[in-house]
This record gives C-alpha cells, sequence and structure tokens, in this order.
C-alpha cells in the first residue's frame, strides 16, 4: 500500500470513528472537524513510516495511531526469515515429543474447536524510542486455547519446555557452519499453561493474513512479540533448554543488576513486556489541547498514568474505557492552555502493585535496543 492509500483511509476511517466516538461521548483519538495534529519537534523531519513491503520490517507512525483497533495492514511487521507462503489446505500443526497423544491438526480441526476472541496488544522487544515506539499494534485475535491442545495431546511427567517452530527457515552460520534453521521460541511448562495463551488464526475478524502467520500464530498475551511465533507449524514438548538463536542470542538483553547483593552483568532472554507508557499525539481543536498515549504491560491491572507537562506537577490522565487487560491500553489528556513556545511532556504508568515506570535514570546500565521502556519526553511547540 502506498501512503497516499493509507492517508485516504485514515481520513475515511477518521470521519467514520468521529461519529461514533461523538455518539459514546469518548473522543479518543480519531481527528475531529477543525481538529489537528500539533507536530512534535522531537521527531526530524526526516523521519518516516515504514510500509508495508513483502518480507520487510513495517513500523507505524504512532502519530497516526486513529483507532483503538489496529488495522491488519497497519499492524507492524517483524520477521527473520521473511515470510513464508502457506497453503491453509495442505497445512498441518503438529504436537510431538513429550506427549501421550501426538496430534497433527488441520486447520478444519482448530477451526471447528472451541475458540476464543481476545484483545491482545504488544510490540517488538526491539521496539523504542529511535521509532517513537512503532513497532506496535494491538487487534482482536480469535482462536483456540493453548491449554486445550496441550491438555489433549497429555504433556508428561518430565516434561520443561514446549518450543514452537514457525514453517520460516533460513541458513544460520553457527561455529563455521552453515546449517537450516526454522524460526523457534519456547516457553516453560507453566508459562505455556497459561489460560490465555492462544493459537490464533482470526485478527480482527478476517482469516490470519499472510504477513501476521497466516493460517495460525501462537500468542502469548503480555509478552513481547517473539514469543508470539508466526507461520506456527510444531509444537514439541521436551525436558531440555530449547537454546536457538531468538531464545539464546537475539533478543537477549544485557543489563547491569544486583545479584545477591553483588553487581553483575545479565543476560535475559525478553518475556513479559515491561511497564511502559508514551505519548504519541498531541491535537488541537478550538484552542483546547489533548495528549494522547498507550500504555503496555505484562497485564497487571494499572493504577494511574500521569502526564507532566515542562516543570509541572504530575497530572492522572484518562484512561479509553476500552482497554483490557491484555490490550495496549490508550490514555488522553487534556491540556488546558498552554502558553506559547516550545514545551516538554512526558507520562508515567504505575500499576496496582506501585511499580512505577522508570525514568531514563532508573533503568539499569544496559546494552542493546532490546526491552526501551523508559519516560520518553516529548516536545511540541505551540
Ligand atoms: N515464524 C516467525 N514468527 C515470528 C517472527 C519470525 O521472524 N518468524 N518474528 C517475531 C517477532 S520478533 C515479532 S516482534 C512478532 C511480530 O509479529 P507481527 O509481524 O504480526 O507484528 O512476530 C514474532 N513471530
Ligand atoms: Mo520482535
Amino acid at each position: 500500500m502506498n501512503p497516499e492509500d493509507k492517508s485516504r483511509r485514515q481520513v475515511l476511517k477518521g470521519s467514520m470513528l468521529a461519529a461514533g466516538a461523538a455518539a459514546s461521548g469518548w473522543v479518543f483519538p480519531a481527528l475531529a472537524q477543525g481538529e489537528r495534529l500539533v507536530p512534535f519537534t522531537d521527531v526530524p523531519d526526516s523521519f518516516q513510516w515504514r510500509p508495508v513491503q513483502p518480507n520487510t520490517t513495517h513500523w507505524q507512525d504512532t502519530r497516526q495511531i486513529t483507532d483503538f483497533t489496529t488495522d491488519n495492514d497497519d499492524f507492524y511487521l517483524v520477521q527473520h526469515y521473511g515470510q513464508p507462503e502457506i497453503d491453509n489446505d495442505s497445512w498441518r500443526l503438529k504436537v510431538t515429543g513429550m506427549v501421550d497423544n501426538e496430534m497433527e491438526l488441520s486447520l478444519a480441526d482448530l477451526m471447528n474447536d472451541d475458540s476464543v476472541e481476545q484483545q491482545v496488544g504488544f510490540e517488538c522487544g526491539g521496539n523504542g524510542q529511535r521509532l517513537f515506539h512503532g513497532l506496535i499494534g494491538n487487534a482482536n485475535w480469535r482462536g483456540v486455547p493453548l491449554v486445550n491442545i496441550l491438555e489433549r495431546a497429555g504433556v508428561q511427567a518430565g516434561a520443561k519446555e514446549i518450543v514452537f517452530f514457525g514453517a520460516d527457515i533460513a541458513t544460520e552460520e553457527i561455529r563455521g557452519r552453515e546449517v537450516e534453521k526454522a524460526f523457534a521460541r519456547s516457553l516453560s511448562i507453566p508459562d505455556a499453561m497459561r489460560p490465555e495463551n492462544m493459537l490464533a488464526f482470526e485478527m480482527n475478524g478476517e482469516p490470519l493474513p499472510h504477513y501476521h502467520g497466516k493460517p495460525v500464530r501462537l500468542l502469548v498475551p503480555g509478552w513481547y512479540g517473539v514469543a508470539n511465533v508466526k507461520w506456527l507449524t510444531q509444537i514439541h514438548v521436551q525436558s531440555t533448554r530449547y537454546m536457538g538463536r531468538f531464545m539464546g542470542r537475539d533478543y537477549v538483553t544485557l543489563k547491569k543488576e544486583e545479584v545477591g547483593g553483588v553487581e553483575r552483568w545479565v543476560e535475559n532472554s525478553v518475556t513479559t513486556m515491561n511497564l511502559k507508557s508514551s505519548i504519541i499525539r498531541v491535537t488541537e481543536r478550538g484552542g483546547e489541547y489533548k495528549v494522547m498515549g498507550f500504555v503496555l504491560n505484562d497485564g497487571t491491572p494499572l493504577q494511574s498514568v500521569e502526564v507532566k507537562i515542562d516543570d509541572g506537577p504530575w497530572q492522572r490522565a484518562e484512561m479509553d474505557p476500552r482497554n483490557t487487560q491484555y490490550s495496549w491500553k490508550l490514555f488522553t489528556y487534556d491540556w488546558n492552555n498552554p502558553g506559547p513556545g516550545e514545551h516538554t511532556l512526558i507520562s508515567r504508568v504505575t500499576d496496582v502493585n506501585g511499580n512505577v515506570q522508570a525514568t531514563q535514570e532508573e533503568l539499569p546500565e544496559k546494552v542493546s535496543y532490546w526491552e526501551d521502556f523508559g519516560q520518553f519526553a516529548r516536545t511540541v511547540r505551540i
């Protein structure tokens, strides 16, 4: 899709939404009539959203987020081994390893099973301030709870991990040897058995699109996107740790931490999403300003989101009533009578356990861009 198509569609979407929003009294986040986007002065003119193109990464221009649910075409894309073509009729999902009943399921088998629907939003573990957090999306998914399949297969005593393999395979050079490897991620048995995990075959009411892992992907709500294996073809239960690239080498954060009172450099595979908020949009209408943003976390209920303008006090933002436990959580803040000139806006989220989103200074010393969740100061000129 080219940018012109996108903006035309966005206008249509915006006007339809504005009508719905007016009826419900909730005005996030469509551009209503007479409303305009206030440009951020921290976004360089050269910054561009990355359009959807085969086999490439796509990120959203977060200033353009105009709906609670991300369109399938707008939802960010990341894939490390390209986007394999899969024929739905011949596709099978194998369940193998330490199970009482090995299984081979067709798409019809899964679709005829008891399915559930769930709003799930997530970001790439490599998302961050450098992309204005554009590797993000929120959708309504339908699929079968993973636990139902695992219970039917009967996970045996002594099993430790479940490995989820995609159909996408590439040549990796490991220890000087070229070998064929499939994209894969693993979960411990307790993590895999969480009732919210699902094998999704529908995204926003449509069959799961090719780019997003047709015909079936894993969804691990509350986790970074890398856990959500696309083009899923095999679920394997084993008694040892899975050590592939995306568990052991990539998507591994290196940070300095206290380990039982000893300062050490610690490496961790990215798992649950860190508590994070960011301002993404400021709009003005008739002299009234609205600041908008999102929250992502591991699903722990939130206590508050607050916004601070320049050196002012932290002030509570309003949460979108459509937010659910594993969706992204949108918020707005009414900014009354800003004076002319440049202003700094920042948000922070607090969960019910009292965890507060860290400032940049509070974050541990870290190498690489994985897990970028500190408070993010934005600037606008009025
Ligand atoms: N099979 C497969 N699944 C995959 C990947 C991949 O490269 N291959 N990338 C992962 C990563 S790193 C992310 S962030 C999400 C992105 O999902 P999306 O493209 O549907 O947004 O898919 C995950 N699932
Ligand atoms: Mo990712």
